[in-house]
């Protein structure tokens, strides 16, 4: 394999098993060529495992929800839905900072180059009117919150935010609405306003539409747009230039990776 492949991986969500089969196809020589798309933890069986292998190989990664949900529990303002959650085996470590403190480095959005290649990745997506500055914008306003006072940010993010809007109003408000965004959105309508509440492939309401059906301006900046999150939607977008990486993995689909140079993608099955 080209050395100089670049991968993104899709939605890990703790299949520990399945990440390692994948590393074994894209990185056999350990050279750490790949990007996570977020949500390494949660759901999933080996949760634990993943951080280990995450924090010792300093993977890197988008924020998903599951990430921010699962830092919200060690930061102490968020409790573990034991109905829900699996990730009890993480809690008992007694690795809380450490954890927190790695996870704390990963970015909401990140612009990754590869020969002339550029792929902008986010866990969930961008609004159809941002252009790379204004997601690059957008992140930075996050993470200079989340970074100035984990726990603050961290207990209020939490909000069904779905109303765009502006720089002026509530700080609180745009960040949960900027939050929503990058790690929880699927339906927006056109005037950016979202739907946070359906999981299947079309939305029951006719004005809201897939964020990734809309002409985006960062991609006349970028080559391709990579996201996860929507595992419903099998990676099926119609659209060469944004490309879905969820295939479900922990709901036993699989667990893929695309190359970000030629787009093409390696999957390896759920083991369930
Ligand atoms: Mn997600």
């Amino acid at each position: 394999m080209n050395n100089k492949s670049k991968f993104v991986i899709g939605d890990i969500q703790g299949c520990y098993k399945e990440f390692k089969n994948l590393l074994k196809l894209i990185d056999p020589n350990k050279e750490n060529k790949f990007f996570c798309v977020g949500d390494l933890v949660n759901r999933g069986p080996e949760s634990e495992k993943v951080v280990d292998y995450v924090l010792e190989n300093k993977v890197k990664s988008v924020l998903g929800n599951h990430d921010l949900h699962l830092m919200a529990i060690l930061a102490g303002v968020r409790k573990h839905n034991d109905k829900k959650d699996t990730m009890t085996k993480i809690i008992s470590k007694n690795k809380s900072v450490e954890i927190l403190d790695y996870f704390l480095n990963f970015p909401f959005a990140k612009v990754l180059s590869n020969e002339t290649k550029k792929t902008l990745v986010v866990h969930a997506g961008v609004l159809p009117t941002w252009s790379i500055e204004d997601v690059k914008a957008a992140n930075e306003e996050l993470i200079s919150s989340l970074k100035s006072n984990p726990e603050k940010f961290l207990d209020q993010m939490y909000g069904d935010r779905r109303k765009a809007i502006s720089k002026s109003t509530n700080k609180k408000n745009r960040r949960r609405y900027l939050v929503n965004v990058f790690t929880r959105m699927r339906f927006i309508t056109k005037e950016n306003k979202l739907d946070l509440n359906t999981k299947i492939k079309k939305s029951p309401k006719q004005k809201y539409q897939p964020w990734f059906n809309y002409k985006h301006k960062a991609l006349k900046e970028v080559d391709s747009i990579v996201f996860g999150h929507w595992a419903a939607l099998k990676g099926v977008t119609n659209n060469n230039k944004i490309k879905g990486v969820d295939l479900g993995c922990v709901w036993g689909g699989s667990l893929a990776a695309i190359n970000i140079n030629d787009r093409s993608i390696i999957t390896v099955d759920s083991q369930k």
